[in-house]
């Protein structure tokens, strides 16, 4: 039987909380953490916070938190044993034990991969949602379940304490996002006590960040090929592609991680970093998910083998999306597209279409809308990025192509199935009413409106495989 794995965990205070460990934070953010420190030195061990459930606390623990990152590049596999985790606490069994934690001296970071809608804001506009339910909660009780009710409540007893706040670090697929972030807490605060909101405000730090690396969901099978490569079982590997990039914001409000040793670009602005990544990237991940899922493609290299789609995604990047974009300092945007091309290629890469087709309403604003709201305002065409939104309309009604139903995963589920009609315009009516997702220029265009009603008949009629060989 194959042992499993083990190191003895470091017992040094942290200098970094993570919220949300998942297997993105595992294989990105922690790859450049622990570079740093055997390139650059410094002790910035992670508690990691789990804020639903106990699965990855568990599988860790036996193990002194430690977890393989495995390289999946064409020519092979290259594991690493990943040691920076000194405790992984679960939110919901004790609240308090993580806002002890975030207010512990030592911790100069809080770092979130909290997913798109984590961060309880109405994705169209930034601004904090106060009728969500996990934010109406902790607006009442000093024990949160939001993310944003963790970083507020945790600054407050940091201030009651008399101890600096720490930088709020966010790495989530959202633009801005720490505008998004900063927008949220300081909305919180702000109906908690206006003074704590001015204290954030005045010494707290929340720099905008672009992450990129391709991390499909860890299957069953990849433990036991983890166990075959390493000769040692473990319960909670992270895989990932090899590229990897993270840029940076660098206005920290205390200490951090000598992150550029690692390869991170630290820059004064991300903006232009994070439109390239999620218009060129993410707008098109989904694009292919929504349209690859419903002509039967289970992962985006399957999408990527079928020649069709190849030209669909080019057409994408080169009429679609380059041009509504600045060009970030010495980035060639054409390289960029190409690279991404064989990147999605990558055949050891089992990354679902399902996977990235969770959460559309969340995505969709920041990967797709803004990018035809640009076009259309130019006066061009964007009929590739209007047939993905119909595709996503279409997947959200709850069956495919064949009429088999599809598992959507997606905080506005029940909401979207039921705008599903058999008039394809009524059913685009219905779409866009939904100001939580359709920034106002799309919600009162005509024209906009008539060619989604006609994209969507055409997806019915003909199927996605068809339909995006006429963009
Ligand atoms: C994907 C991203 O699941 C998704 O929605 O588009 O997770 C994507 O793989 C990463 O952003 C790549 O950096």
């Amino acid at each position: 039987m194959t042992a499993r794995l083990y190191h003895p965990p470091a017992t040094a205070p942290a200098g970094i909380v993570h919220l949300g460990l998942g297997a993105f934070f595992r294989a990105h953010v922690a790859s450049y953490i622990s570079q740093a420190m055997q390139q650059h030195g410094g002790d910035w061990g992670v508690i990691g916070v789990s804020l639903q459930s106990p699965g990855v606390r568990d599988r860790l623990r036996p193990q002194g938190w430690a977890y393989t990152a495995v390289e999946l590049a064409p020519d092979g596999e290259k594991p690493q044993v990943m040691t920076l985790l000194r405790d992984v606490l679960v939110a919901p069994e004790n609240p308090q034990a993580v806002l002890d934690a975030m207010a512990a001296p030592d911790v100069s970071i809080v770092s979130l991969t909290v997913t798109e809608k984590g961060y309880c804001h109405e994705p169209a506009t930034g601004r904090l949602d106060t009728g969500h339910p996990d934010i109406v909660h902790d607006l009442e009780q000093a024990l949160p379940k939001s993310a944003p009710g963790y970083l507020v409540r945790a600054l407050q007893l940091r201030h009651a304490r008399g101890l600096p706040p720490f930088t709020v670090l966010c790495c989530d697929n959202l633009p801005e996002n720490g505008r998004v972030v900063r927008s949220v807490v300081l909305g919180m605060a702000q109906l908690i006590d206006p003074a704590l909101a001015d204290w954030i405000d005045t010494h707290g730090a929340f720099p905008s960040t672009m992450v990129d690396r391709i991390v499909p969901a860890t299957t069953p099978d990849d433990l036991d090929r983890v166990a075959t490569l390493t000769g040692a079982r473990d319960e909670a590997p992270v895989m990932h592609e090899p590229f990897r990039q993270w840029v940076v914001e660098d206005r920290f409000c205390g200490p951090r991680p000598k992150w550029e040793a690692a390869g991170a670009q630290m820059v004064a602005d991300v903006t232009p970093f994070e439109h390239m990544k999620l218009r060129m990237l993410n707008g098109t991940h989904s694009s292919l998910a929504y349209l690859g899922y419903l002509a039967g493609h289970q992962t985006i290299a399957s999408v990527m083998a079928d020649p069709a789609f190849v030209s669909y995604v080019r057409h994408l990047w080169q009429a679609e999306i380059i041009p509504t974009l600045i060009p970030p300092e010495n980035t060639d945007l054409g390289a960029y597209a190409d690279a991404l091309a064989t990147r999605y290629a990558n055949p050891s890469i089992r990354h679902r279409t399902w996977q990235i087709a969770m959460d559309g309403s969340q995505k969709l604003p920041q990967r797709i809308l803004g990018t035809i709201a640009d076009n259309r305002a130019a006066g061009r065409g964007c009929a590739g990025l209007i047939l993905a939104v119909a595709a996503w309309m279409r997947y959200t009604s709850g069956k495919d192509e064949n009429g088999t139903p599809i598992e959507v995963k997606d905080p506005l589920a029940p909401r979207l199935a039921a705008l599903w009609h058999d008039d394809p315009r009524q059913t685009v009516a219905g779409f866009l009413a939904l100001s939580e997702i359709f920034p106002e220029p799309l919600r009162n265009d005509a024209d906009f409106a008539a060619e989604l009603a006609q994209a969507l008949s055409g997806l019915c009629a003909h199927g996605a495989g068809v339909m995006v060989t006429h963009v």
